[in-house]
């Protein structure tokens, strides 16, 4: 290889590398021979932050293998961005459900120069972490995060794919009244971002039809021990317990609302309409109601064969790996579009997004939430969770 030759691969990896991306060298029968620039392939990161350990690591790595499965498609159909061939690679990480680590893996994967981040999965670690990918002006969107304040901010960064928890719990305290027939219910929640939030959102629905809120009581999200509120509650005859929080809690909340003969109906949201939940709470689950923060499954448009190359690699799908999958394509899109990796640049075209997704069709509001989010409300019956009813969203309700 002559001097010139090796000046320039040198001069094109320090340009990429300044933008978090690094050339890889040509193969060694390249090596000597004047081999195209298009040989050349720039390695892109993307990043994708959850609880990968933990009473809800179940849902942290159902985020991070739908993000991988995405990253896998992407690179096996191979992209050519301004010129490059770009192969993507994930850099995962684990922030354990906790704020404070949140922000110190973000600040991680920021150094570590990603161009986009698919995460968090908490609302309570999403909305910390986004401001330190806000500063850095790498885009943000979460597959999970449901408490209205992530996308409040300000900020350019953040998105969601899902809807948000005022819709959420809209729909869920009309079901509850409307549906239900709900005249007194109970509010348990984990005092998390998302547990607090959707209680709040559920009351403020639910008592504007007319229910009563009997009891408020909270926990927390390493809890298992629920006895002492439910007894309490249960002095209060309430039609309908919600839970605010997510289906390691739930799970657990179910067998000692059973074991204490309580008769309310228990009602909870998009973290507890889980398979997980279903073998948590074991007989119990039977007659639970819960939301998703999309179309069923079934009424997805690429569901099906999404679920096939998951299940082949990965197992079951819990709750958000489409839309983590999802949210991978469309930042992706956005690159292609902008024909940049540099999320300077490419940032611009995500306002833009119409992405036909296996959730459904995915463009954004000028805040970044998903435009006509829907949100589907569930019952466990013969130990499956079963669809009831869809609010918003392509699919008509049912
Ligand atoms: N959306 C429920 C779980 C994630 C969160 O918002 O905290």
């Amino acid at each position: 290889m002559n001097y010139a030759r090796l000046s320039l691969i040198a001069a094109a990896i320090a340009t990429l590398a300044a933008c978090g991306q690094k050339t890889e060298a040509p193969k060694a029968a390249d090596q000597g021979s004047a081999a195209p620039a298009a040989a050349e392939e720039t390695v892109v990161k993307i990043g994708t932050v959850a609880p990968l350990t933990g009473p809800i690591a179940h849902l942290g790595k159902d985020i991070e293998s739908g993000v991988k499965l995405a990253v896998d498609e992407i690179n096996a159909e191979g992209t050519t961005i301004d010129g490059k061939k770009v192969k993507f690679e994930v850099e995962s990480e684990d922030d354990q459900a906790d704020p404070k680590i949140a922000t110190q893996v973000a600040q991680r994967l920021v150094d570590k120069k990603v161009v986009g981040i698919i995460g968090h999965l908490n609302s309570g670690t999403s909305i910390p972490a986004s401001k330190i990918y806000a500063d850095a002006g790498i885009p943000q969107v979460s597959p999970a995060s449901t408490n209205p304040g992530y996308t409040t901010q300000g900020f350019k960064t953040t998105y969601r794919d899902i809807a948000n928890d005022v819709q959420q719990g809209k729909a869920l305290g009309a079901f509850a009244v409307d549906k239900q027939a709900a005249k007194t219910v109970a509010v348990i929640d984990d005092r998390t971002a998302y547990g607090q939030g959707i209680a709040d959102e559920f009351v403020k629905a639910a008592e504007a039809k007319g229910a009563k809120v009997v009891k408020r009581e909270f926990t927390t999200n390493t809890a298992t021990d629920f006895m002492a509120i439910l007894t309490s509650i249960k002095g209060a005859k309430p039609d309908l317990v919600f839970y605010g929080g997510m289906d390691a809690q739930g799970g657990p909340l179910a067998k000692q609302m059973n074991k204490l003969g309580m008769k309310s109906k228990l009602l909870g949201a998009d973290g507890l309409q889980s398979p997980e939940f279903l073998k948590l709470a074991g007989d119990t689950a039977e007659g639970v109601y819960a939301s998703s923060v999309g179309m069923p499954k079934d009424k997805m448009p690429g569901f099906a064969s999404f679920n096939e190359k998951f299940a082949a690699k990965y197992g079951e799908v819990q709750i958000y790996s489409p839309y983590a999958y999802d949210a991978t394509k469309l930042l992706v899109a956005a690159m292609k579009r902008a024909n940049s990796t540099d999320p300077a640049k490419y940032i611009a075209e995500l306002p833009k997004t119409d992405y036909k997704g296996v959730t459904g069709t995915i463009a954004f509001d000028d805040k970044g939430d998903i435009k006509n989010g829907a949100v589907t409300v569930f019952q466990v019956k013969g130990g499956k969770w079963e669809t009831l009813e869809t609010v918003g969203g392509d699919a008509p309700a049912k």
